[in-house]
């Protein structure tokens, strides 16, 4: 099932009058903040978002899964549903593999099939905080950090096996997120962990061709609820200094405890040109993976506000890799992730609006009032029109959401995969 952009462009024509309205109305007072508009439709056009091959299923937790009907079966089928998410978007222009939930069983098959729907193989996610069927040891006690080598040689090896793939599709990063740590006081010697980590770590990175990076994800808590290895960006930081330059911290929003001044630490990695990777997503409690957006959208917002100045003042940063990192309980994960691709280009295009140059001004006269009111006036902008004109320019969906609704993508979904269908995922 495909939708096509002709069908896009008719549904977009019946709100058309009313999108230009409100644009144009929105342009001239920008116009006059003295915004250069055609700036950020450029980079909100440009701005791509990978979609994890996890995401496209409706996720559980440890008390119950609730499947969506009509979800994909195969690796295949994933990539047609973000096909879908980018037409409709122009923003889902790549995946995120997760191995061994998405071993292609035919490369060159596989790379049609996105190529077909305009995809790129943003980085491959290794995967040894689960037990494989075939294998003979467990990672039960740990994968890189595990006190016996022949389980972290194991794990090394994995993720070796997880670049070699990855390259053969054409990605050129690793994330290793790793769930080693500990749940009680005395089970782990932390320095030991830690050392043996740092050494598993550097084997992987040896190993990888030379245009590859990788990306050293860091979470507190979580499967293990007293200690974990790699918890925070300091403990990520020192491990990717100590692989080397192609070596990066990646932050994932939902992982930080509570009140985590986030876009602090976006700022730091950044000056430092350590800021590899960055999964969004939501969070009330803990790592909640709900929405991006969908509970605290001026955190978003401020953290956007340090990417940008980042992104256009440390030039020795690359630009981060971006992936929704997000999991749906109980909405149907392709209007899921349409949500969070609106609320990712809202809080970027917001912080777009300010004017560094006025900001640094005020910041140097200490005019504490002024400063607040620069950030504040860019938030309470309503820049939907602007989000929607980029996708215009782009031949996607004025409202996509609405689109997806009309055309009825969830229906055909169901009509042909059916409605007892389990995808791989977290
Ligand atoms: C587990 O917390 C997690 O959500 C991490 O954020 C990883 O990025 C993801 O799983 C996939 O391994
Ligand atoms: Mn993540
Ligand atoms: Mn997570």
């Amino acid at each position: 099932m495909r939708i096509h952009q002709n069908q896009i462009s008719e549904i977009n024509k019946q709100k058309s009058d009313e999108h230009h309205r409100e644009f144009s109305f929105l342009s001239n007072s920008l116009i006059k903040r003295e915004v250069d508009v055609s700036w950020i439709l450029q980079k909100l056009s440009d701005f791509q978002v990978a979609i994890p091959s996890w995401a496209l299923g409706a996720g559980g937790t440890r008390f119950g899964r609730f499947s969506y009907a009509g979800e994909p079966a195969s690796l295949e089928e994933k990539l047609d549903d973000i096909g879908i998410l980018h037409l409709l978007t122009n923003a889902a222009g790549s995946v995120s593999l997760h191995i061994p939930w998405d071993i292609p069983e035919d490369i060159s098959a596989i790379k049609e099939i996105a190529k077909s729907n305009k995809l790129l193989f943003d980085a491959v996610n290794s995967n040894t905080f689960q037990d494989q069927p075939d294998m003979k040891m467990s990672y039960k006690f740990g994968s890189l950090s595990n006190a016996d080598a022949v389980i972290r040689m194991k794990a090394i090896e994995h993720n070796i096996e997880v670049v070699k793939l990855g390259n053969a599709l054409g990605s050129k990063s690793l994330t290793v997120w790793l769930a080693d740590g500990s749940n009680f006081p005395g089970q782990q010697n932390f320095q030991s962990a830690l050392k043996l980590t740092q050494e598993s770590l550097q084997h992987i990175y040896k190993a990888m061709p030379e245009d590859w990076k990788l990306f050293i994800e860091y979470k507190p808590y979580e499967p293990n609820f007293y200690s974990t290895v790699i918890q925070d960006w300091g403990t990520s930081f020192m491990l990717a200094n100590a692989c080397g330059e192609r070596a990066f911290t990646l932050v994932d929003l939902g992982h930080h405890l509570p009140n985590t001044n986030i876009e602090q630490i976006v700022a730091t990695l950044m000056m430092k040109g350590k800021l590899g990777g960055f999964h969004f997503n939501d969070s009330k409690y803990g790592d909640d993976d709900l929405t991006v957006g969908s509970i605290k959208p001026y955190a978003l917002f401020l953290i956007f506000n340090e990417l940008v100045f980042g992104m256009e003042k440390n030039s020795q940063n690359p630009t981060p890799a971006w992936m929704i990192d997000a999991s749906h309980n109980v909405k149907d994960p392709l209007e899921d992730l349409i949500q969070s691709l609106e609320a990712i280009m809202i809080a970027y295009a917001q912080a777009l609006l300010i004017d560094q140059n006025l900001l640094r001004q005020a910041q140097q006269d200490h005019d504490v009032v002024l400063c607040q009111e620069i950030l504040q006036n860019a938030y309470r902008t309503d820049v939907r029109p602007l989000v929607r004109e980029a996708r215009l320019l782009n031949n996607a969906a004025l409202y996509p959401v609405d689109a997806y609704r009309e055309l009825a993508v969830r229906r055909s979904l169901i009509d042909e995969r059916g409605t007892k269908t389990v995808a791989t995922g977290l």
